[in-house]
């Protein structure tokens, strides 16, 4: 047909194979290609049209990167009503993942076939949008209403099996996927089976209660987006209209949903995360060191989580604490965390104990001479990781890598106390890091580039997303993270509650308010930094006054029961306290400060641009590699609502000349220690130009 599309009679079978590579996108010369096939097979003599990739996988959807460009005919829809309306039997014979419109033109067809290791789904709502062909009418008219609200709302591909036990696919098939495809058409032919056109079959009606309770799950599991109401609307369409006008309704909320800035915000998440797996200037065919087995220092909450996030990967491992009783305690944290994921579904009973297996604890260093990666994850004490780093140099063998998960620490100075720094890097984990999912790698000044790659390709492995940073106090995310608690705490004493600085946070999209978070920290941690720092580098006392009184009198927050809020011993709920707040309002009197009504606009506007202006402060720095990175860094390791993009999408949609402008009232207001904008923000206003550009030209 084109370069993209072939046509090869098999017999009586036209043969229809798609080779787009990586993922068979439905770009432009896809959809010709297969309307140009289903117009040839309704004209020669074939007798059915089997549907088949070739590469990794079937159609994963439509191509993403065609989105916000004129739209090119022929259109997903159209095409698959041609599709569909074909008089001779179309089967779509799907391996890897049928995602989105690839999956919506398997739905089209009139049977499926899938390979028993293929996924099928419809991501559409991670995108921000909806199935725009067909996918909201056709799927409930095969699966029912319950059935596909979960899998659209949700996104989530189901493996073939599944989709085979709510009809979504006819027949699973293992081995070879174009024999038995071949093999299945002969028989629906000879069968003289009839063209079976979802279309024209009827939804199952439900009661008003199913969409009540997909509307009440949206509301909490997906607080703020707009794409999954749109969603219920188009699927209670399909039950209460004929398929025509469905989708039509459809269509309108497709290219509603385009519009939308949240579908632009996470259609850049979509590319920021794949960009961010990407080092500037490192060859992607740089070979890559062997990691089989593995040594973490340290068995405290952080060491364990690291030690399971290995294991589960199945990298064997080997747990290091400084005698057995710590030993001991490290591994029954272990224990203790893989009864929980049992207990909560998500680790079988068998696989648990395989992964634990894979953990076995040491007291001597001796014990790591032969392992590929050494991971420190010990307390903050920068004399201690250099000690551990020095006999880990002593200990390991030539070529192992030898990484800190300090959050804060200068990692070439860390470096520097072993004989192999181009061996040294970062690997800053999450907490808990058996299920965060960030992971910032620091590059240090002399870390080797088959080392930095080894562990981009290694994250994946242990399915995280890695975002790599320079080495800086605090690195991209805890660095940025300073001025957003800082202007939590001031806004606090100049008249907030917690509950009000939390709730404009919240409301805003973050998983947790700030205070909140500095609870569930334990506000000891940042109390005990600040005793370690020379007095001029405090900075202004209203920004740590209250938590410095609450940690004094023993509230640490809630491993305390007790810190800005109060914790419910049993449920942990947390209840606002009212000697909190009059130790606010205390401090804010002793410091001279006068309190006066705070809106959530003004918290929301003093958090978000004083962690943008950082950001920008850190591209051009150049810690971070590009300003998805930053977003990366935030989305995945802080909250942050994918569908505001991250921080630096965020600045950027909203108009830099903007956010400029709040951040000058601000340094009028509040002065130029806190409020001096970034000097690449102010360059890139002056130049009328966006930081996107700015990253295309760098
Ligand atoms: C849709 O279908 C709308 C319709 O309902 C209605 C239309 C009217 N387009 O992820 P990977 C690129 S919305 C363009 O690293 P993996 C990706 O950027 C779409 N490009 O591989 C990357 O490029 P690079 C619904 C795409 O093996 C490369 O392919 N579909 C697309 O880890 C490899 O990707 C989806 O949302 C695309 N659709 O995972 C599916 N997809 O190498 C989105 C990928 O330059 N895709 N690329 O960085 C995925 O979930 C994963 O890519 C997939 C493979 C599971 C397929």
């Amino acid at each position: 047909m084109n370069d993209v599309v072939s046509y090869v009679m098999d017999g009586d079978i036209a043969v229809v194979t798609v080779n787009n590579p990586p993922v068979n996108a439905l770009s432009q010369a896809v959809r010709q290609g297969l309307l140009d096939a289903i117009r040839q097979a309704a004209d020669d003599d074939s007798k059915a049209v089997l549907i088949l990739c070739e590469g990794r996988t079937f159609i994963a959807g439509a191509d993403i990167t065609e989105f916000g460009k004129p739209m090119a005919e022929p259109f997903l829809p159209d095409l698959l009503n041609e599709i569909e309306a074909s008089e001779k039997l179309v089967v779509a014979a799907i391996h890897g993942t049928a995602l989105g419109g690839g999956f919506e033109t398997a739905l089209a067809s009139h049977h499926r076939i899938a390979l028993d290791s293929a996924k099928v789904g419809l991501p559409e709502v991670k995108l921000g949008l909806l199935p725009g062909a067909g996918g909201t009418q056709r799927a409930p008219r095969i699966a029912g209403v319950a059935a596909s609200l979960d899998l659209i709302l949700s996104g989530a591909p189901v493996p073939a099996v599944k989709a085979e036990q709510l009809g979504l696919v006819d027949k699973v098939v293992s081995g070879d996927l174009g024999a038995a495809a071949r093999e299945y058409v002969r028989e629906l032919i000879d069968a003289d089976t009839p063209v079976r056109r979802t279309s024209e079959q009827a939804v199952e009606l439900v009661g008003e209660d199913v969409f009540d309770a997909a509307a009440a799950s949206v509301a909490k599991r997906a607080r703020g987006q707009t794409a999954p109401h749109r969603i219920i609307e188009c699927v209670r369409a399909a039950m209460t209209t004929p398929f025509a006008e469905g989708q039509k309704r459809e269509r309108e909320l497709f290219m509603e949903s385009m519009q939308d800035p949240q579908a632009k915000a996470l259609q850049h998440v979509f590319f920021a995360e794949r960009e961010a797996a990407k080092v500037v200037g490192i060859d992607k065919d740089t070979p890559l060191r062997d990691i089989k087995s593995m040594g973490v220092i340290g068995g405290g909450t952080m060491g364990g989580g690291i030690a399971m996030s290995f294991a589960n990967a199945g990298i064997s491992v080997t747990l290091i604490e400084i005698n057995d009783e710590a030993l001991d305690r490290g591994l029954a944290i272990i224990d203790r965390n893989y009864a929980g994921s049992v207990k909560r579904g998500k680790l079988s009973e068998d696989k648990a104990a395989d992964c634990r297996g894979r953990i076995t604890g040491a007291t001597d260093y001796a014990a790591l001479a032969d392992v590929d990666l050494v991971i420190e994850a010990v307390f903050e004490d920068p004399e201690l990781k250099k000690e551990i780093f020095a006999k880990l140099d002593a200990a390991c063998k030539p070529g192992a890598i030898l990484a800190t998960n300090t959050s804060y620490q200068d990692v070439d100075a860390i470096a520097a106390a072993t004989g192999r720094p181009q061996d040294v890097l970062g690997m800053h984990f999450f907490s808990p890091a058996h299920i965060m999912k960030l992971l910032e790698v620091v590059r240090g000044d002399e870390t080797a580039d088959d080392v930095l790659a080894t562990v981009m390709k290694l994250s994946k492995k242990i399915r995280k997303v890695a975002v790599v940073s320079g080495v800086c106090y605090g690195f991209i995310g805890n660095r940025m993270l300073q001025g957003y608690f800082r202007e939590a705490q001031l806004c606090l004493v100049e008249g907030g509650s917690p509950e009000s600085v939390d709730k404009a946070m919240f409301d805003w999209g973050m998983a947790m308010g700030p205070i909140s978070v500095g609870d569930l920290a334990g506000l000891d941690v940042g109390y005990k930094a600040r005793q370690a720092l020379p007095q001029d580098e405090l900075g202004d006392p209203a920004a740590y006054r209250v938590p410095d009184v609450l940690v004094e009198m023993g509230r640490l927050g809630q491993k305390s029961g007790k810190g800005f809020y109060t914790y419910d011993p049993e449920t942990r709920r947390p209840s606002p306290d009212p000697e909190v707040q009059a130790i606010i309002e205390r401090e804010a009197a002793a410091l001279g400060i006068e309190r006066r009504d705070i809106d959530a606009q003004e918290i929301v506007d003093r958090l978000i641009f004083a962690l943008a202006n950082e950001g920008f402060r850190i591209l051009e720095e150049g810690i971070a590699q590009r300003p998805g990175d930053i977003d990366i860094v935030y989305l995945y390791g802080y909250g942050f609502p994918a569908w505001r993009g991250g921080p630096m999408h965020y600045v950027e949609s909203l108009g830099l000349d903007k956010v400029l402008a709040r951040i000058e009232e601000f340094r009028e207001r509040f002065g130029d220690e806190n409020w001096a904008p970034a000097p690449l923000l102010e360059k890139l206003v002056a130049e009328g130009r966006s930081l996107k550009d700015w990253a295309d030209r760098k």
